[in-house]
């Protein structure tokens, strides 16, 4: 019944591989950038789109949450920022006529490249139960069926709210009022398949799920490890901090199983001599790892510099330590059992190789360590995380200039949506706060996360879906179980910019809300209006879209979600409403109150529920700073909120270890921890299979079909295989083979998963470790394979084998 994109569309006659570049950025880069957005934008657009890109009183990129440095070239260039802002500005449109065009069942048969690629999404739409078609529906009709779907559940944890990280702070905190409202934490997010781990780990043992450095610290720090991350491709203007770092003095060690060409060698558009004189390398050593090796790399440094100290003295901070760990001891007792055998089996590198590194440590004054998904998708990434702690706490690397620990964020908002209470575990004190606040009683109990929620969908226990952005059906593991688990709700939700297997995967019935994006002007109100978004580390500002939106009745995340949350716990929520069908409110009536008093039921007049949140939520549509004033309330750190990010400034949330050594730990100290090690065992005949980013993609939204620095082009369905592994296997460069993975459940029996028609690449990977593009390869990822603590799905870390394909 279900009809799948086809899996096998492998192009063969269309599929280039050339030789991978040790070069990122440069002029090609600029190019290709500008071609992509003249064809989705045109010039005029494109134009007034990449001008206003992270410049002060513009909006914030939606490209990636790497900060902008305080003095900003005119156009401070990123290939893949300008992609991605034509990707979201493109004039294509998707509305009513198109949805007429295309059944359900043909859309099915389409992938992400091919929805995202129609256009923005311009018309609430709705799929009935049955219907073949998806038919378009008022505001009102919409909102008033989904508020409807919420109270008829028996119990709100049979509600489940996703969030994307693009959601800015006003929306965030809206939604997750909205959802605590209802009365469930069932509030899972991408981070939960991201940077989870890197909070679980730093939380425990620095009290901060954050990373503890500025800019300024990058460009001061003398040894900066880029580990498990590929920056030319998802961070670029990283690269131009890392250049920065490296004219200061920095040394720079990369480790990565891949030799990525960001990583190599930069050359930075901005400069003459970036341009002409072939750049700049970036790192000064290439540490080529093996997958999921990284917690015995540490482990190994933090042995050497705990000999080096016993042997000489004056290697580790003494000072530091006494009065701001605990843990040393058994932490140090633990590093001296460790056996330089295994620390070489689980990293491929030999002691003296390790050593080497170690020494880099050891010498340099000031060390930061930057990760991102190498780091966090593995089994072991907490115990891995918590070794990197180790290694900085040795040497007294946390809070001092140019010293710390760097998790780059992936999606522009994703820091801030947390911090605005995204999270199925919310502490009592934020919860104790919105209760003030809002006069109500949030639940307690935590809710689900990704994997938990989609275990819970398909058991029956979920009914409703909603998510605020974010491609669920594509971006989690195990595509098939959760695509019959979304197919149990009754009804599922997407507030989206633009079309995607979400859409088309859906419940019983679903509705699509079409939304504003970060480039859109946004006129509410009577005003524009602006929102506000935290970076990577931890630095807050505003964005105010300036081009015109691709239609006019498009309400922003905002408006969407104030609007429901008045059809459920307002005025709106009286019974026996029937939907109005007048359009607009007058936003010129809306009444002001001010945010301090919020505005309560009169015992007798209002219908409205028992224990819901209690505010004016027409004006907060009205007035987004109204929304500012409640964080300001309830979230700490945010004080004159509205006036800090007035103008285009800036303002950084406090964060306790970078600020004043504070550890908001159990007891108040920072923690070393013991961690046996763990590393991926690969069986005979297998290989280790990591999925990651092409060039030509965010997440699941697929620009193009090229991978320029790996030498890939107009295809994606290759895997990346060592060219002896290959030649053991007996196949050859250009095999198409199928990717089946191999797990066993709880219940010990193997399970397989299959993944067909890829064409194998001869690449420098590791012996037995592989790689292939997400999300075609998240069928292949079991659920149940999570990593310890976080639960984040091991996406860097999935058993296969290769299997020729049937004649
Ligand atoms: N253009 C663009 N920008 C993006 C995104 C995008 O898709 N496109 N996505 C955004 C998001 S949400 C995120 S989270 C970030 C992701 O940014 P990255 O984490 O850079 O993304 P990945 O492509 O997953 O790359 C993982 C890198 O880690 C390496 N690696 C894998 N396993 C290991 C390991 O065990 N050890 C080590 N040391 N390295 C390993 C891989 O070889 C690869 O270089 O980028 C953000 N920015
Ligand atoms: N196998 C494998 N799986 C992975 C990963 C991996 O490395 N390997 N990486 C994981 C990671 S790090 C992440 S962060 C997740 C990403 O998971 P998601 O965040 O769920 O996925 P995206 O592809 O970023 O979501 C794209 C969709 O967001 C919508 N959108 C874009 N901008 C806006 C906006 O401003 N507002 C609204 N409302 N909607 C918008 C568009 O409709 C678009 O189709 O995937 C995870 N999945
Ligand atoms: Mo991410």
């Amino acid at each position: 019944m279900v009809t799948k994109p086809p899996q096998n569309d492998i192009d063969e006659t269309a599929l280039r591989v050339s030789k991978a570049k040790k070069v990122a950025v440069g002029v090609p880069a600029v190019v290709h950038a500008l071609e992509m957005s003249i064809e989705q934008m045109g010039a005029v657009r494109s134009a007034r789109a990449l001008l206003r890109v992270n410049q002060k009183d513009g909006y914030d990129c939606p490209g990636c949450a790497w900060p902008d440095p305080a003095h900003r070239h005119v156009a401070e260039f990123c290939e893949n920022g300008a992609k991605a802002v034509a990707e979201e500005a493109t004039v294509r449109t998707v509305g009513p006529v198109f949805f007429a065009e295309h059944s359900i069942d043909e859309l099915r048969g389409h992938d992400d490249f091919w929805l995202g690629q129609q256009g923005r999404l311009t018309h609430p739409m709705v799929l009935d139960e049955g219907a073949t078609h998806y038919r378009p529906v008022s505001w009102d009709d919409a909102l008033g069926e989904i508020a409807d779907q919420l109270r008829a559940l028996a119990d709100p944890d049979e509600a489940v709210f996703y969030t994307s990280g693009r959601t800015s702070n006003e929306a965030a905190f809206l939604y997750q009022l909205l959802v605590r409202g209802v009365g469930t934490n069932n509030l899972p997010d991408c981070s939960n398949m991201c940077h989870e781990s890197s909070g679980s780990a730093l939380t425990e043992t620095i009290g901060i799920g954050k990373g503890t450095v500025s800019l300024e610290d990058i460009y001061a720090a003398r040894l900066i490890i880029v580990a498990g991350q590929n920056p030319g491709t998802n961070h670029p203007r990283m690269l131009s901090a890392l250049e920065k770092a490296k004219q200061n003095g920095a040394k720079i060690i990369a480790v990565n199983p891949l030799p990525e060409a960001g990583l190599l060698r930069f050359e930075n558009p901005q400069t003459v001599k970036g341009v002409l004189l072939g750049g700049t390398p970036i790192a000064d050593q290439f540490v080529q790892i093996r997958l999921g090796g990284d917690q015995a790399l540490f482990q190994a440094i933090g042995k050497h510099l705990l000999e080096a100290d016993a042997h000489m003295g004056g290697v580790l901070d003494h000072g530091f330590i006494d009065t701001h760990t605990t843990g040393l001891d058994a932490y140090a007792r633990a590093m001296a059992d460790a056996e330089w055998p295994e620390l070489e089996a689980a990293t491929g590198l030999d002691e003296l190789e390790l050593r080497d590194i170690a020494e880099a440590v050891r010498l340099s004054p000031s060390t930061i360590v930057c990760w991102a998904m190498g780091l966090t998708q593995h089994k072991n990434s907490v115990p891995t995380l918590r070794e990197v702690v180790n290694v900085l706490l040795l040497q007294g690397n946390i809070g001092r200039e140019g010293a710390g620990v760097c998790p780059v964020r992936g999606h522009s908002n994703v820091q801030g949506d947390r911090t605005m209470g995204i999270y199925e575990k919310p502490s009592e004190a934020f919860l104790d706060a919105l209760d003030e606040e809002f006069s109500f009683a949030a639940p307690r109990e935590h809710g689900f996360d990704t994997v938990a929620a989609i275990r819970a969908m398909d058991a029956g226990r979920v009914r409703f879906f909603m998510g605020m952005g974010g491609n669920f059906v594509s971006a989690t593991p195990d595509t098939e179980v959760v695509e019959r688990a979304m197919a149990r709700l009754d009804l599922t939700v997407h507030v989206s910019t633009k079309l995607n297997r979400s859409h088309v995967m859906t419940g019983r019935r679903a509705i699509i809300l079409p939304t504003l994006g970060r480039t859109d002007r946004d006129r509410r109100g009577g005003r524009e209006q602006r929102v506000s978004v935290e970076d990577s580390m931890g630095a807050v500002h505003s964005s105010r879209g300036r081009l015109s939106p691709p239609a006019d009745d498009l309400l922003s995340e905002v408006a969407i979600i104030s609007r429901l949350c008045d059809a459920l716990f307002g005025r709106g929520a009286r019974p026996g409403r029937t939907p109005s069908h007048s359009g607009d409110v007058d936003h010129d009536q809306v009444e002001r109150l001010p945010a301090e008093h919020p505005v309560r039921a009169d015992a007798a007049g209002s219908a409205r529920p028992a224990n819901t949140p209690q505010a004016d939520w027409r004006a907060m549509e009205a007035d987004y700073a109204l929304i500012r004033r409640h964080i300001q309330n309830v979230i700490p750190g945010f004080e004159d909120y509205n006036a800090r990010i007035d103008k285009g400034r800036t303002f950084f949330l406090p964060n306790g270890p970078r600020d004043a050594r504070r550890f908001a730990t159990s007891d108040g100290f920072a923690h070393f921890t013991v961690n046996p090690l763990e590393y991926p065992r690969i069986p005979a005949g297998r290989l280790l299979l990591q999925t990651l980013r092409s060039h030509d993609q965010y997440n699941t939204t697929i620009y193009g079909k090229d991978d320029r620095y790996r030498g890939i082009h107009d295809g994606r369905r290759v895997v990346f295989v060592h060219a002896d592994d290959i030649a053991e296997f007996g196949f050859t460069d250009g095999t198409i083979v199928d990717l089946v993975s191999e797990w066993t459940g709880v219940d010990g029996v193997l399970q397989e998963r299959r993944a067909e028609a890829f064409r194998i690449v001869s690449y420098a990977t590791p012996r037995r470790n592989a790689a292939a593009y997400y999300p075609e390869t998240n069928v292949l990822v079991p659920l149940d394979s999570v990593a310890d603590v976080s639960g984040t799905p091991t996406s860097k870390s999935v058993v296969v084998r290769l299997e020729a394909r049937a004649a």
